[in-house]
């Protein structure tokens, strides 16, 4: 009888120390104090190394990376048929990858009077002018910075003034992916009065030239203003991205 009560209290301990060990665990604490997140930026800047009007050199008319105020891509006054501006426009985007856009707002086609010529053409709209349709955009990356056109040079946008509204230089429809980190996109716009030639070539095409032909009398004596826009959205968590979706 004795010897059956030893044989309970035996199995009493270990189920006991069994128990205590479903709670001991090892432990130990280590703190990270301080810690700091900070919003990321997509930070726009843009230069210019210059401009051509005609193929001549336009004095004054760089300026370095900087956040826009008064630099004026285009100032055209006297423009005629077969006119082209070149502009050299760089746009830096520092801290991440970014999708970037181009396009233009308040535009104003204004008519300054109708004159003979236009009244010929039949210009009858006395309150808006007709130059912004008359006006033809070209915009291409440079690989060779010289403003002009060499046939590994990709056409981005190709549209007549009017028409050019929040056009995709890199977004999830183009196809050449956002930019870089911190990547510096070389352009080349050009604006014509007529409609741009690309020369037949290998690739992208040869040099381009202004035919003033398509550009119509009712455009005579008329004059436009307009902001252009360049644009740029992270690319990070937006890979859907598209210019046409923003209203610049
Ligand atoms: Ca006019
Ligand atoms: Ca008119
Ligand atoms: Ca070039
Ligand atoms: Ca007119």
């Amino acid at each position: 009888m004795k010897k059956i009560l030893l044989s309970m209290a035996v199995i009493i301990v270990v189920a006991g120390a069994v128990a205590g060990g479903t709670v001991a665990f090892f432990n130990d604490t280590e703190t990270s104090t301080g810690n700091i997140f900070t919003a990321g930026s997509v930070d726009l800047t843009v230069d210019s190394f210059g401009a051509t009007y005609n193929g001549a050199l336009v004095q004054d008319a760089s300026w370095p990376a900087m956040n826009l105020t008064n630099e004026k891509f285009f100032t055209l006054e006297d423009l005629k048929p077969a006119d082209i501006y070149n502009r050299s426009i760089s746009a830096h985007v520092s801290s991440n990858p970014a999708w970037l856009c181009i396009g233009k707002k308040n535009l104003n086609d204004q008519e300054n009077g109708i004159n003979e010529a236009e009244d010929d053409a039949g210009d009858t709209t006395a309150s808006v002018g007709e130059l912004s349709q008359n006006v033809h955009v070209l915009v291409w990356k440079e690989i060779v910075p010289d403003l002009v056109h060499q046939t590994n040079e990709p056409i981005l946008i190709d549209s007549f003034f009017d028409v050019f509204t929040d056009l995709p230089l890199r977004d999830s429809t183009t196809g050449n992916g956002p930019t870089d980190p911190i990547q510096t996109e070389l352009l080349a716009m050009s604006l014509c009065g007529g409609n741009h030639v690309v020369a037949p070539g290998a690739g992208f095409g040869g040099e381009v030239t202004c035919n003033g032909g398509s550009m119509n009398d009712k455009a005579q004596t008329d004059s436009l203003s307009a902001d252009l826009v360049i644009y740029g959205e992270q690319y990070r968590n937006n890979p859907n991205f598209k210019c046409a979706d923003v209203n610049l």
